[in-house]
């Protein structure tokens, strides 16, 4: 049984035949900072609109699987300090417990999957953390890549992770990872990763086309549309590679393990980096909502 709430918004978006663009919400309960997390889920879904799609944030309230939220249950998700973190796995747990959940990359992609949503914006996925041949420690976003077809606009990833290897594990799930106006992979505050694509569109009409066609040959896999950070909030890399390296030394200090490494990672990032890291968020993941409703919208076009 799938149960989900529609938004009146989306619930209208899905009867016109109007574009629809999923929202994450770990990214508000567990990436960023109150007030800034609040601000910018509002801000994201106002640019989805401006560019004429519906924007649909998911989140689990009361075991309730929810497709669109109010702006009163945004706030809940940016304040509550008992909101557990959703990957797949955790969907059945919350739902089945009546718990409050904010979802990731991974459990978004299911609930958009299930209701049929097929372009989903974020700032950054998880991936192949540093250190992974001793943790084991690979998001389960990679294997979600790996078997729902949605589209996934994104920044990259934080080079918190071992990007090359995050890279080789989207291969083996059959997961293209292609760049938008770059052929490079963008490493999240930075443009530049390094690490070689070889996959480039120029537009959003051309990443709807690209997409379009995974979708028939891709075996019921995602896509990943890597977009660099706007340049002019792009950070120093050096700088940045420096806040990682404390950021790691924390965690291990710490003892973190499992889900927490994450949020963890990310709260001492916006620390290490005195909070330069939230304006390149908050301007990268406006960005790729942009882009998302724009290849939304193109997608629509096409058909
Ligand atoms: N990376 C970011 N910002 C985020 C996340 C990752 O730069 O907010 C969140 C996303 O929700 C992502 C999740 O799906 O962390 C990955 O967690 P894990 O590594 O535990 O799979
Ligand atoms: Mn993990």
């Amino acid at each position: 049984m799938t149960n989900l709430i529609l938004a009146p918004e989306v619930q209208a978006a899905f009867a016109n035949g109007q574009p629809v663009v999923a929202l994450e919400s770990t990214v508000i309960s567990h990436g960023l900072p109150y007030p800034h997390n609040r601000e910018i889920a509002l801000q994201l879904e106002a640019t989805v609109r401006a560019a004429g799609a519906v924007p649909a944030t998911i989140a689990v309230i009361q075991g309730a699987v929810h497709v669109g939220l109010t702006n009163e249950q945004i706030e809940h998700f940016a304040t509550a300090k008992d909101v557990l973190k959703l990957s797949r796995r955790d969907i059945g747990y919350a739902v089945a417990n009546g718990r409050d959940g904010a979802t990731t990359v991974a459990a978004t992609m299911a609930i958009a999957g299930l209701a049929g949503i097929q372009v989903f914006a974020t700032g950054g996925i998880g991936g192949v953390h540093r250190g992974a041949r001793e943790s084991w420690d690979v998001s389960a976003d990679l294997g979600e890549l790996g078997k729902t077809p949605v589209l996934v606009v994104c920044a990259g990833a934080k080079s918190i992770l071992d990007l090359p290897a995050s890279l080789e594990v989207l291969e083996t799930y059959g997961v293209p990872v292609v760049g938008y106006t770059t052929e490079e992979l963008p490493a999240f505050y930075s443009a530049h990763s390094g690490l070689h694509l070889g996959r480039k569109v120029d537009d959003a009409a051309q990443a709807a086309a690209t997409w379009a066609a995974h979708r028939v040959y891709g075996g019921g896999s995602g896509m990943v549309l890597a977009v660099p950070p706007p340049v002019e909030k792009a950070l120093d890399p050096q700088f940045v590679e420096a806040a990682i390296g404390r950021a790691i030394a924390q965690a291990d200090a710490a003892g973190i393990r499992g889900a927490a490494v994450t949020p963890f990672l990310l709260s001492a990032m916006a620390r290490e980096t005195e909070g330069e890291s939230i304006a390149t968020n908050t301007a990268l993941l406006n960005n790729n909502a942009q882009i998302a409703a724009q290849v939304a919208v193109a997608l629509f076009q096409s058909v």
